[in-house]
This record gives structure tokens, sequence and C-alpha cells, in this order.
């Protein structure tokens, strides 16, 4: 805890993280500019004062959660769709539903659909690059949880990482960047590891990493998935299984939601991760829950944000907060910095 000194939270963000810079996207039929711009990060770093610096810690915390030939995918698709004589950013468009076979296939195009779930995740020439240093600012702030003695880090995690599973992108999504810090977070004796998101999307990489999981804990927040991305996950009766049963929580809210309907869901989140007994909390963190958020349809507003950082950091156990979402660039920076003086 701060024992009430009121210093800052430590921040970390590294600028390699603003190699990841798609174009465009496939949304709702039309190609659009591409929503995880690279200007959301620089509006959180404007926003805020004092950045660390982010260190490596390799690939071994990554291959902790990911599969090696995914990780290898990740690295090289960039080139391999270059090599296919193909410009601009690789996307695919043939998926192996439903139910196909895994197969080992060389051609980039069946790469894509295999590593993902979606046609809105690019990999641009600097993804690989951002992605890897988005993981590692992550596990940055966790070293200096574990270190510092502090109670709350941020790390500036930028691509998102939520949507990612064990092999495949979605979402804007490469690397599980919550789920690396869990795993790190355990290595180093911190658990037992809750993960909570409040995302305006689901989590879904998360919940399916740890779904058969009884040591993490998930719960998630989000708009109901009957509504909204990622539709086929998320939804109330999901509730992990095998030895993991009971340990993921959805809490589904419609369409509309602002501050005060949206509390109640929190405080039932907070008294499950109490209960089951969590000792290191990871916040997957969306803005995307704002009021002026282009591509969803919450209405929180920036004064709520402070208040469920507030009534989180009352659990009273160490919490590293990560990014994810929140696509309204004029806001987003001042929302992040309210989220966080909350701590
Ligand atoms: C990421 B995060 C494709 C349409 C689907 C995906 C939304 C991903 C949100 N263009 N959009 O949870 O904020
Ligand atoms: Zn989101």
């Amino acid at each position: 805890m701060d024992g009430g000194t009121g210093k800052a939270v430590k921040l970390f963000f590294d600028d390699r993280q603003t190699a990841h810079a798609p174009l465009r996207e496939l949304h709702n039929g039309e190609w659009v500019p591409f929503a995880e711009d690279v200007e959301r990060p620089r509006a959180i770093v404007a926003a805020l004062a004092d950045w660390q610096p982010v260190r490596d810690f390799g690939s071994a915390p990554l291959l902790a959660v990911h599969d090696a030939d995914y990780l290898a995918f990740l690295e090289r698709a960039h080139h391999d769709w270059l090599a296919a004589g193909r410009s601009g950013d690789a996307i695919g468009y043939t998926f192996p539903v439903v139910r196909r076979r895994r197969l080992a296939l060389g051609r980039i195009d069946a790469e894509l659909g295999a590593y993902s779930y979606d046609a809105g995740t690019p990999i641009a020439a600097g993804t690989w690059q951002s992605a890897y240093w988005s993981a590692q600012a992550a596990l940055t702030a966790l070293d200096h949880l574990a270190t510092s003695g502090d109670a709350h880090a941020f790390a500036l995690c930028r691509p998102p990482g939520h949507h990612a599973g064990r092999d495949y992108m979605g979402g804007y999504c490469y690397l599980n960047n919550a789920a690396i810090a869990a795993r790190a977070a355990q290595a180093r004796g911190l658990g037992p590891v809750a993960i909570l998101d409040i995302d305006y999307h689901h989590g879904n990489g998360t919940q399916d990493i740890f779904y058969a999981d009884p040591d993490v804990y998930f719960a998630s927040i989000h708009a109901d998935p009957c509504t909204d991305y990622p539709f086929y996950w998320g939804h109330a009766d999901e509730r992990g299984e095998g030895a993991g049963e009971g340990a993921n929580l959805n809490l589904p809210l419609p369409r509309g939601t602002d501050g005060n309907s949206y509390r109640p869901a929190l405080d039932t989140a907070l008294a499950a991760i109490a209960g089951w007994g969590a000792s290191f909390l990871i916040v997957s963190f969306g803005a995307d829950t704002h009021s002026s958020d282009p591509i969803s349809s919450f209405a929180l507003e920036r004064e709520d944000y402070s208040e469920l950082a507030d009534a989180i950091a009352a659990l009273g156990v160490p919490t590293l907060v990560l990014m994810e979402g929140g696509y309204a660039v004029g806001d987003l920076g001042l929302n992040v910095a309210a989220f966080l003086s909350g701590f």
C-alpha cells in the first residue's frame, strides 16, 4: 500500500511501441482508418509526466503464454507478406472455421487465417517490434512492483493484448500482455493472481488462456456479446472448465450503461476477487467505456474513472494496471490520467 503518501503511480512506455502503424481495417463491411492508431499512446504520454524506461526481459516470459510457432509467425509474417509480392498490411481473409483441422500450411494467407479469428488485426512492418515492447512494458512495470514496494504501477501497453490467445491474434491484439504479466507474477511468487478486465470489450484471449486454470482468476465487465464484439465469448454462463471451473466471471452489461449502472458490476467483480483470495491484481483497463468512444456504446464519464480506481485500490492488493482499448483520442489522455489518479 502507498500508506497515504499520495505519490504518483509509476508509468512505463517505450517509443518502439509506436512502430506499429497499420493503415486501415475492415469495419462493418467498409475499409476505415485503423482505430488503434499511434495517436492513442501519444495522447496518453502527453497527458502524464515522468515516464520510466522499459527493460528487455527477453522472449521467455512470452513463451510462458504463447506457442513458439505463433510467436515465430508474428515475427516473420510481414516479411512473408512482402515476399509473396504483396504491399501494405498483412491481413487474412480465410479462417479455419468451422472446426477444420490444424494444418501446417506455407501460404501466408492460410497462416494469417489460422492464427487469427478476425479481419481486424492487420500486421504491418512494425507490428512485431511494437507488440514485443508492449509486453516488455508490462513486464517492466511488474518488475517495479515486485522490487519497489509500490502498490500500483501502470504500463501503457500498445498494441493492447486482451483479445490475443495462446496461438491467435484478434481485436488489435497480438501478445496478451495481461496473461504474460500474470505468468511472470506467479513465477516471482506474487500470486494468487487475479485479472480484472474493464475494457468495453470482453477479454476473450485472456479468458481462453486461463479457462481451465484454477490458479488465475479472471473477471470481466463488458458490453453484452449478444450485441457487441467479440460475440462468441463473454457470456455470463462461461464460468471456466475442469480445474478452472468457477475461476472465470463474466459480467455483461447492456449498451448505454453509465457510471451508476456500471458500479454494481464492479463491486460484484471485486467481491469475487477478494473472496477468491487474490494477493496480486492485474487490471486490463480500457477507456473505451467512455461516452465519447467512437466504436463503443457505454456512457461512463471522466469522473467515473477515478471512482472505479478508488474502489479497485480499496481491495488493498498490489495492482498492475495495463492499457487495453480507448479510441476517443481527444479524451483519452485525460481519461487515463483520471483513472490513475484514483490509485
Ligand atoms: C479492441 B479492444 C473490426 C471490427 C471489430 C474490433 C474491436 C477491438 C477492440 N474492425 N472491432 O478491446 O479495445
Ligand atoms: Zn475494447
